[in-house]
């Protein structure tokens, strides 16, 4: 069977990508199998060029097929901020608690109606011979007052999707997974996979 190599280590993103990839006729591995190959400096400006970024160097590494995903939360009240810097927001190697803690303290004294935000993912796919793909996709909701919820990782407990009236750290991973700006992009990028599997052989 065909490898497809994920290019991360954040294990949230592996549960949901295994998720939404589930079915396909790959063997499904991520960096954390490949110990030996080096963290990628994720200094690009976009989601899109550290996504990239990220699975080029993972298939010139391993010689399979890479997937990366880019992706952050981009809030209007502090002018987009913390967008591509989302997994370092509160400093290196900052965990998701600090970072929460952080983004709840800038956005102490703004009200709901002022509390907008996107979720944005850029999922690149590149093949051993250098063949490249790029989906992008995004979800609007609000952040919430203090965390709520207990499931998925990250933002999830204070990013409100506003139809549902739910945090994303409030719905299991399939009710997240339908509308997210992960799920959404990993569909497509699932998509172009099924097409390359298939014209290459499997
Ligand atoms: P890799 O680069 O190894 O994939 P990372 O955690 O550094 O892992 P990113 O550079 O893409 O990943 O940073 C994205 C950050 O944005 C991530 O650490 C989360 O804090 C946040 N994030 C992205 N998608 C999220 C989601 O679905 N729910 C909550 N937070 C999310």
């Amino acid at each position: 069977m065909r490898k497809l190599l994920l290019a991360t280590r954040n294990r949230g993103k592996v549960r949901e990508i295994k998720g939404l990839l589930d079915g396909l006729p790959v063997e499904v591995l991520s960096l954390e199998d490949y110990p030996e190959i080096p963290p990628v400096e994720e200094d690009l400006p976009t989601f899109a060029g550290n996504a990239l970024k990220k699975a080029e160097t993972a298939a010139r590494a391993s010689g399979e097929i890479a997937l990366a995903d880019d992706s952050g939360l981009e809030v209007e009240a502090l002018n987009g901020q913390p967008g591509v810097y989302s997994a370092r927001f509160a400093g290196p190697g900052a965990d998701d608690e600090a970072n929460n803690r952080l983004l709840l303290e800038k956005l102490n004294a703004v009200p709901p109606e002022r509390r907008g935000a996107v979720f944005r993912c850029a999922i690149a796919l590149v093949l051993p011979g250098g063949e490249t793909h790029l989906v992008e996709d995004s979800c609007p909701g609000r952040i919430a007052p203090s965390p709520r919820g207990s499931g998925g990782f990250g933002y999830d407990p204070l990013f409100i999707y506003e139809p549902a009236g739910l945090t994303y750290a409030e719905m299991d991973q399939e009710a997240k997974s339908k509308i997210s700006h992960r799920g959404k992009a990993l569909r497509r990028a699932r998509m172009l996979l099924e097409d390359l599997l298939s014209k290459s052989g499997g």
